[in-house]
């Protein structure tokens, strides 16, 4: 099956094209590269590096893909309250803009990326028919492409399913903006030795999802047989886990890992500030994940400390890219 990815080579979407490889079927990538790297992507897979609101790009990426994973976005909660217009031009315009390239290339079935932000502050753990109230205009963006997903299966018959992200965590996650993920930044930090920051007391929790264990709810959900027009699914382990154990987590993991690279040399000082809570943050996240397990047959099996190993595993792998100061 030729799938066009959006996003394809950034950190969900790197770990979806491997996926798709693996099974034999070819992607196509299209990507601006705003903050996926080339480098993540397998030699040989197509890339077209343009914007998704660059329609004719998209038309041309597009022509003869039978589904399409979208996963292109500005992913981030304060970004969005800062920058509210070219958030919302890349995350709801863009996604209408696939949906509508989609369309009218024929495409079969539309796989999106929404997120755990479409609900807002909901007593968890939070089942897909909990009240949609976004806090943030990140939330009601994805909020938006999820029901703009829906019309196009009404009056157009494209069966676009959404998939509600939790906090996805993994090799590849850029560590180094301050809208990056937590355990990214943490995982980063730690294994340079340099100081972590935790907003608030670090008793809020989340809902940690390994990135392999998305790449594969992204295959599922594009290969799944059966219709699932207009639905939306849960992506996250089902288990809530504070920043304050994160954090310990990560610790002791490259304690681990550097003393395995390097004997006797994992890191003396490992400095720890709190600051004030951040603006906007939920206080605890957590998924129900019964619909996914039932629908599509998904249920996140990478355990959280081996997923921390091989974050930090990469982490202190990968060198820093002199120019950007960045890591893989
Ligand atoms: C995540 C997603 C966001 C959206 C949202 C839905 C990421 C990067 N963001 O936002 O796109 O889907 O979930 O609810 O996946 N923190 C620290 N120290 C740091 C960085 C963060 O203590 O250096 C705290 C932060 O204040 C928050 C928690 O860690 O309480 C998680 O922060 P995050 O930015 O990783 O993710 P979140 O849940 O805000």
């Amino acid at each position: 099956m030729r799938v066009l990815v959006t996003g394809g080579a950034g950190f969900i979407g790197s770990h979806s094209v491997e996926a798709l490889l693996a099974e034999g079927h070819e992607p196509v990538v299209i990507d601006d590269l705003s903050t996926g790297h080339a480098r993540n992507l397998t030699p040989g897979v197509r890339l077209i590096r343009a914007s998704i609101l660059d329609a004719r790009a998209l038309a041309e990426a597009i022509a003869g893909c039978e589904t399409v994973l979208h996963l292109a976005a500005i992913v981030s909660v304060p970004l969005s309250l800062e920058r509210p217009l070219d958030c919302h031009a890349v995350n709801a315009t863009g996604s209408l803009q696939v949906l509508e390239a989609a369309h009218r290339a024929g495409v079969r079935r539309v796989v999106q990326a929404s997120s755990a932000a479409v609900y807002g502050e909901v007593e968890p753990p939070i089942g897909e028919f909990a009240p949609l109230v976004p806090l943030s205009p990140y939330g009601l963006q994805k909020r938006m492409a999820e029901e703009y997903g829906r019309l196009y299966g009404l009056h157009h018959g494209l069966e676009v399913i959404s998939l509600r992200y939790f906090n996805v965590y993994g090799p590849r996650q850029d560590p180094r903006s301050p809208y990056s993920g937590v355990l990214s930044r943490f995982a980063d930090a730690l294994a340079r030795g340099e100081p972590t920051v935790i907003f608030g007391d670090g008793q809020q929790t989340r809902d940690f999802v390994f990135v392999g264990d998305v790449a594969r709810a992204n295959l599922l959900a594009l290969t799944a047989p059966g219709s699932f027009a207009g639905e939306a699914f849960n992506l996250g382990a089902g288990r809530a886990i504070s920043v304050l154990e994160a954090h310990a987590a990560i610790r002791a993991a490259v304690a681990r890992e550097s003393d395995t690279a390097r004997p006797g040399g994992a890191p003396a000082h490992l400095p720890l500030r709190h600051e004030p809570a951040r603006s906007g943050d939920i206080r605890h996240s957590l998924a129900r994940v019964d619909a996914a397990r039932e629908r599509l047959g998904w249920q996140a099996r990478v355990p959280f400390g081996e997923g921390i190993s091989r974050t930090v595993h990469h982490a202190i792998g990968t060198p820093v890219d002199p120019a950007s100061g960045t890591r893989d």
